[in-house]
């Protein structure tokens, strides 16, 4: 048989709208920041650069026992780290060479750590969870890095550096998260929308993938760890009941991947709720204010949904500590009036 060995034209296609990266996005949104000549630019980058190279350590983490780079010292004699502990040394590494950052809070340390100690140019604040569902990395589901950038306030030095960090999530002038899923997808907002970019391994550029992301008005999803719902209170029982009975509108399906990042882009493309209800082991709810439930609060708002601690908007809440937790119930429009109509209303006509 003469096999006939046919040369496949590569097909070019020719990109249907004009390829932007992060970079050139955040200059474009840099306006937004009158006087700020270029430095919040510089500060992002410093944020999709370290996790360029957190993504890099995710997607081989599996074969660090095949290329022999487990145990303490590794070939370049290195102490071996951490996937989070490499997670929150690269945000710090890469954010501690931006000048206009003072404050890095960091749900890896105890304390907010001072960075260009004395700099009068220092006036932001970053905090971030380097790896947000660590636990998760061994059985390969997706895990993410949320980040949330804060103003210092009026009259507040580098002696106070909690106070830098001590502010409701509405004073956040930026936040966002990166999940290293199927892909690298980094989702953020400078208060004008939300926008999402997957990263191109083959250049190594994050790409305007998802422009004004726009949360659906109500979706098909709830999601909740349903393993603790004997010990959620009494309401959040009743709503999740409805949710799956489809006595609120339409059935809808369950859906948990135990990834807060991972369940919130989904919400935040699908629709639906995400929740976290206060339980027994964590009556305050488990999810950390500062650093997952604020910068998700800010994108869900920013693309028309709700985020509340179960009874009021978590960008309200006046943190007392750095790793504060919070009840979180993020979602749809829909979804959340729901809830305040079988839960909040509820509750303050006679409380459980
Ligand atoms: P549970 C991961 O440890 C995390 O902080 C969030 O990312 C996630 O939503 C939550 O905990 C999962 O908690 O109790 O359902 O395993």
């Amino acid at each position: 048989m003469n096999l006939k060995l046919e040369l496949l034209e590569p097909t070019m296609s020719k990109p249907s709208s004009p390829i932007i990266t992060v970079q050139q996005h955040i200059l474009q949104d840099q306006k937004r920041f009158p006087g700020s000549s270029g430095e919040f630019s510089w500060l992002l980058s410093g944020i999709t650069m370290a996790t360029k190279l957190i993504q890099a350590k995710v997607r081989r983490a599996g074969l660090t026992d095949i290329l022999g780079e487990q145990g303490d010292i590794n070939v370049q004699g290195e102490v071996q780290q951490k996937l989070d502990v490499f997670s929150n040394d690269a945000l710090i590494h890469c954010l501690s060479a931006r000048e206009s950052i003072g404050v890095l809070a960091s749900e890896e340390d105890e304390k907010p750590l001072l960075v260009h100690k004395g700099s009068e140019n220092a006036h932001y604040a970053v905090v971030f969870d380097p790896l947000d569902g660590s636990s998760n990395i061994d059985v390969n589901v997706s895990v993410g890095t949320t980040f949330s950038i804060l103003r210092r306030p009026e009259g507040i030095g580098l002696d106070e550096p909690e106070k830098w960090v001590l502010q409701p999530g509405a004073k956040q002038i930026a936040a966002g998260y990166v999940v290293y899923g199927s892909s690298t997808i980094l989702v953020y907002s400078v208060g004008n929308g939300v926008h999402g970019f997957t990263l191109d391994p083959a250049v190594g550029a994050y790409i305007l993938s998802h422009p004004n992301m726009k949360m659906p008005e109500q979706g098909k999803y709830y999601s909740v760890n349903e393993a603790y719902r004997d010990t959620f209170p009494v309401r959040y029982r009743e709503y999740i009941r409805r949710l799956r009975e489809g006595t609120l509108g339409h059935k809808y399906a369950s859906r948990y991947i135990g990834s807060m990042v991972a369940d919130f882009h989904r919400t935040l493309l699908k629709g639906g709720v995400f929740l976290y209800p206060p339980t027994e082991s964590n009556p305050e709810g488990k999810l950390r204010l500062l650093y997952e439930a604020n910068p998700v609060a800010f994108l869900a708002e920013q693309a028309g949904g709700t985020a509340i601690d179960g009874t009021r908007r978590v960008l309200d809440i006046q943190p007392k500590s750095i790793h504060q937790r919070t009840p979180l119930v993020v979602g749809s429009r829909v979804e959340l009036a729901d809830f305040e109509r079988f839960v909040v209303q509820a509750d303050s006509r006679q409380p459980a």
